[in-house]
């Protein structure tokens, strides 16, 4: 139970903690039905603190057993207890504070705080978490050095983990053991991590730059222990990384990682003991996609990059959450470009930032990279702090230049090295190392919404000028009705006919000379503003915000012709990638057009032409060409459709795929050319050679099966022979979503029955399923609710079934009789008691209801449904009151 109605948290109420924790003695005991929990706190006033405040702890769902303050027990009247506060108003200067309570982490689905997944208890305590373990002062600007003993029965828990060093371990007897950690860094409660189970490990170690040896180790069950080698050489890559390119050192002995099944979210950073839903962290060919083992490697790296930038500069409160979520996403982003194709990460990135980041900046919980208030902090686990937040920083760098972005980091790192910091402070130290001024550059943390950036172009053919025009706009946002400009780096290009022109501004020199004179980065600071190119021999094609240099809606008014011209011919990747994306959305709206006015598709012949040369360049690289042919996802499509005037989703979906069809009937010569050439008999490799060829390969293999029964021969063939799960899980996909309905349900039983004992193979299949085409998929999710397959307590399965269906099936989940919103709002209904992080993140697809045209009574009438209900969490209470508000 919460203490009252829930409330608004606002950024500016932000008050320096009274107290300081210098040291925390947690002492566990764990049991079968319930761990007790002694926590001693030495605290101390903080001079910086409101002076004689009363001593105030978080705590949820604990039972105090006992209290007392240097040595002596309180008498319950000499504190005061509710739900969510312990309150101790006359403490001395600096005393020890003793607790014990009882938690009870068995019966704890929320999974948060200490909880059990299958055999092992494991924590999870960003963001406030850790209260539901012990009284604390749980914020992030409280750090404090941590001592922890777990005593549990030495048969069912032989592994006992915590944060930091381990110190010599102890039988009891009467079968029980006891274990002893000491983390050295201070931290903030959000860090803490407890793991106690019946583990095996892989283990490695790493050498840092200074000569230190780390042991390296990656627990899980014994079924799992073949499936760790890669999480470990990302772990090794990771950490080398970020010696070479931060000068970044590892600090602990040891660094673990523990796999676990039930988990909110993708893994936890905690020190020296990241804890990973096992869907990121366990990789092997046979049950793992290409995608699959990106993952791994990039969350890998995100979590290890977290020990500098999240751990030991920390943030101060949880508004500032993007100060480590955007800069880490920033970090493994640059990573995974190194250690793979830097073009197609981007590309990848441009997507998400595109269907998730601009359609939440566009929807009832728009909110800035730095938001001003919050109800619960787990619902701003967002695509805005992460993928916008990394896009923030990316323009930082991009402003300054890798050499003095560097100076910045390093001065940020070493300055603030063991303190709890704001996003203000980032951007000090990278305007104090470059001297750049970044005033203007702050409205990115604290404006919401998607800027819209729309540049004309004017040449003069006599004066061999040209002349671009940029003007730059934010639509309103929830709570912020005006908006003012922001400072855009526009990177750019101008495309001649053999080739990129060289740039000249007007008011540079002619002989002016720059290492690479056929770019530049064009710095936007004004509402409109004109920049003036000189010496332009011919008219040019503009490549603009090349590499996405800005998280903005970009217009311009392209000819077909330049925008093909654009995909065969400008140099980066991005704006090739994103021309055939402007192609393709003119022929969608085309295709729709024509069939509201009941005629045949017919796809402009500029369109297929351009990707046949595509699937015929043999010199491209397969993974940008597997790209450039995807259309663009009905989801985004949606959301674009949704700005002006309302979505039809049967209409997008029709739409769609009468395109897709046209493609695969045109070309069907050439796929299958293609799709023969990149037939590979070499063992398997996650490295991007391989996973270019197979994505290209298996984008052949869905327009074949698209295109009639050859393809699908194709299909049920390489289904039979595949030698990993990339090839056998994209045959799948081809058979299940373009076969007939026979083929179809046999090839998803066949499947079952192979992979029943892999759970993270199940979940795919039930993804697959949940995003089915045809006409009963509701009914076929539901059906599935029930088998045994599926589990409602574990949120891979949720997100797998029910996330899958509501948020990557709009024709079914936007059903005309509404049956999908109700299935949804009848899940959230059982599932908030639960699980209320979860719940409130399955709810997202309902709160677009003001997109979808002709089902904006239907939506609403089931977020009303829910806002009705008594008890609804604070979770969900947000999502629905923003959403009902909009
Ligand atoms: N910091 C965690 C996310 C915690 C989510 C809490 N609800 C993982 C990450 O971003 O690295
Ligand atoms: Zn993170």
């Amino acid at each position: 139970m919460r203490d009252a109605q829930p409330q608004v948290i606002q950024r500016k109420d932000y008050r320096p903690p009274a107290f300081l924790i210098e040291r925390t003695e947690l002492g566990f005991e764990l049991h079968e039905d319930h761990a007790l929990v002694n926590a001693c706190l030495h605290l101390r006033r903080n001079p910086e603190g409101e002076p004689d405040a009363a001593l105030e702890l978080h705590g949820q769902e604990l039972e105090l057993l006992s209290l007392s303050l240097d040595g002596r027990e309180l008498a319950p009247g000499e504190y005061q207890l509710s739900a969510e506060r312990l309150v101790v108003e006359a403490v001395p200067e600096s005393f020890q504070l003793r607790s014990q309570v009882r938690i009870r982490p068995q019966d704890n689905t929320a999974l948060d705080g200490l909880y059990k997944s299958r055999a092992m208890f494991c924590t999870q305590c960003e963001a406030e978490g850790f209260r539901k373990i012990t009284w604390y002062l749980d914020r992030p600007d409280v750090m404090a050095e941590f001592h922890v003993s777990i005593e549990a029965d030495q048969g069912r828990y032989p592994v006992l983990l915590s944060n930091g060093n381990p110190l010599a371990p102890e039988p009891l007897g009467n079968g029980r053991h006891r274990a002893r950690w000491h983390d050295p860094f201070p931290k903030p409660a959000y860090l803490f991590a407890l793991v106690a189970g019946d583990l095996r490990h892989i283990e490695d170690k790493f050498r840092t730059a200074s000569g230190r040896d780390v042991t390296l180790r990656i627990y899980v069950e014994e079924k799992d222990l073949d499936k760790c080698d890669h999480a470990m050489l990302s772990l090794q890559q990771s950490m080398r990384w970020d010696e070479e390119v931060y000068g970044r050192e590892y600090d602990l002995d040891v660094f673990h990682i523990v796999a676990v099944d039930d988990f909110n979210m993708g893994a936890m950073e905690n020190k020296g003991l990241n804890i990973f839903n096992s869907s990121c962290v366990l990789c092997s060919p046979e049950i793992t996609t290409d995608a699959g083992f990106e993952r791994v490697q990039s969350i890998v790296a995100h979590e290890y990059f977290h020990n500098w930038s999240g751990n030991r500069v920390t943030c101060r409160d949880w508004f500032q959450l993007s100060l480590k979520e955007g800069f880490t996403v920033f970090r493994d982003e640059a990573f995974s470009a190194d250690m793979g194709s830097a073009t197609v990460k981007r590309v990848e990135e441009v997507n998400t930032l595109r269907s998730a980041q601009f359609a939440e900046d566009a929807g009832p919980m728009s909110h800035p990279v730095r938001p001003d208030s919050f109800v619960e902090i787990s619902n701003f686990y967002t695509a805005t702090i992460y993928q916008k937040g990394a896009e923030v920083v990316r323009m930082i760098h991009t402003l300054l230049g890798p050499e003095r972005f560097r100076q910045g980091s390093d001065l940020y790192f070493e300055r603030h090295d063991g303190q709890a910091v704001t996003c203000e402070d980032f951007v000090l130290a990278m305007e104090e190392a470059s001297g750049m001024d970044l005033t203007q550059f702050r409205r990115w943390y604290s404006q919401a919404g998607t800027p819209r950036l729309s540049a004309r172009g004017e040449y003069d053919a006599d004066a061999q000028r040209y002349t671009l025009s940029l003007r730059q706009s934010t639509p309103p946002t929830p709570g912020q009705p005006d908006k003012e400009p922001l400072m855009i780096p526009v990177a750019l290009g101008l495309l001649g006919a053999a080739g990129n022109l060289p740039l000249r501004l007007t008011e540079e020199a002619p002989d002016t000379e720059t290492a690479d004179n056929t770019h530049r980065v064009l710095v936007l600071a004004e509402a409109e503003q004109t920049f003036c190119f000189e010496g332009v021999m011919e008219a040019p094609v503009p490549a603009l915000l090349r590499g996405f240099s800005a998280p903005v809606r970009i217009e311009y008014d392209y000819s077909s012709a330049d925008l093909c011209a654009l995909m065969s011919r400008e140099e980066d990747g991005f704006v090739r990638w994103d021309a055939a994306q402007q192609l393709a959305l003119r022929v969608l709206d085309a295709a729709q057009e024509q069939l509201a006015a009941g005629a045949p598709v017919e796809v402009d012949p500029l369109y297929l032409d351009a990707c046949g040369e595509l699937l015929a360049d043999t010199a491209l690289d397969p993974a940008m060409v597997a790209e450039m042919l995807r259309l663009p996802g009905e989801g985004y499509l949606a959301e674009l459709a949704a700005s002006r005037g309302g979505a039809d989703v049967d209409a997008i979906h029709a739409a769609r795929n009468a395109v897709r069809t046209a493609l695969a009937q045109r070309h069907a010569a050439a796929f299958q050319d293609c799709y023969q050439r990149l037939a590979s008999s070499e063992p398997y490799a996650p490295d991007s050679a391989q996973i270019g060829a197979r994505s290209l390969r298996n984008t052949c293999l869905d327009y074949l099966a698209l295109a009639g029964d050859e393809g699908l021969e194709l299909a049920a063939a390489q289904f039979a022979d595949a030698g990993n799960m990339s090839d056998r899980l994209a045959a799948l996909q081809a058979l299940a979503y373009h076969g007939s309905a026979a083929q179809r349900d046999a090839t998803l039983e066949w499947f079952y029955q192979d992979w029943q004992h892999e759970t993270l193979v199940v979940n795919q299949w039930l993804q697959v399923q949940a995003t089915l085409p045809a006409a009963d998929t509701l009914e076929r999710v539901q059906r599935l609710l029930q088998h045994p397959a599926f589990d409602s307590r574990n949120p891979n399965k949720l997100r797998a079934l029910i996330g899958a269906f509501c948020s990557a099936n709009p024709v079914n989940f936007h059903r005309a009789d509404g049956a999908g919103y109700r299935f949804l709002a009848d899940r959230i209904e059982e599932l908030d008691a639960r699980n209320p992080q979860i719940a409130a993140r399955l709810l997202t697809p309902l709160t677009k209801w003001r997109n979808y045209r002709g089902r904006e009574q239907l939506m609403r009438a089931q977020l009303q449904r829910l806002a009705a209900l008594p008890n609804v969490s604070r979770d969900v209470y947000e999502v629905l009151d923003k959403a009902l508000a909009s």
